[in-house]
């Protein structure tokens, strides 16, 4: 008796689906429509050399400028302080990100630096386990040290929009979601000569860059 009551609903479901489906697609379409171009997107992917090696220790690709304003990250980004290092070593961020100093070291350790673009700060000195914050406000490169081991350096690149990447131990890098464009590309390294490529972005897919930094 009950089978008779359910199977008739049963029944005339089954062939909704089908139905349903231009209505699904037609939403779909309709909603890649409306998305503005700027959800179109590519990537930029290649390797830094010197001397036809990877480039070590590891340098910074980014996009030079772009007129528009970036907002930097709610949290902040962490530099922590282990076995005598800063780690990382090179930081990129945007312009107004702050950096959590942190001590995972049994000493005690100081952040400052003698860079201008960074208001020379002086963090002051603490012990393990204990962090500090500060907001880099104007672009440039900051040298961060320590007055307590003078061998500890590292460096934050603080740029003006999101488009960076640092490069891996094989020297690569992958700057990813790019508004398709064409852009100044420029690299950054401590030790070397900063280098520029033109670089045109696809709206989608892959575009690779290639420098050879030579001093
Ligand atoms: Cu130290």
């Amino acid at each position: 008796m009950s089978t008779s009551i359910v199977s008739p609903p049963r029944a005339r479901q089954l062939p909704r689906p089908p139905r349903q489906l231009p209505l699904v697609l037609l939403t779909v379409g309709l909603a890649l429509s409306l998305l503005p171009t700027s959800a179109l997107a590519g990537t930029i992917t290649g390797k830094v050399q010197y001397k036809g090696r990877p480039i070590k220790p590891e340098a910074v690709v980014y996009i030079d400028s772009l007129n528009k304003h970036f907002p930097p990250p709610s949290k902040p980004v962490v530099i922590d302080q282990v076995k005598m290092k800063f780690v990382p070593h090179v930081t990129p961020i945007v312009v107004g990100t702050t950096v959590r100093f942190l001590n995972s070291d049994s000493v005690q350790h100081n952040v400052f630096t003698p860079s201008k673009v960074a208001d020379k700060f002086n963090l002051g000195t603490w012990p393990s386990g204990q962090s500090k914050n500060y907001t880099f406000k104007r672009p440039g490169e900051v040298v961060l040290l320590c007055k307590v081991h003078p061998e500890m350096e590292a460096y934050v690149v603080v740029l003006t929009n999101p488009f960076f990447s640092t490069t891996t131990r094989d020297g690569s890098f992958t700057i990813t979601a790019v508004p398709p464009g064409t852009y100044t590309l420029k690299v950054w390294h401590e030790k070397r000569k900063p280098a520029t490529q033109t670089v045109t972005v696809p709206a989608s897919g892959n575009v690779q860059v290639n420098f050879n930094l030579r001093r």
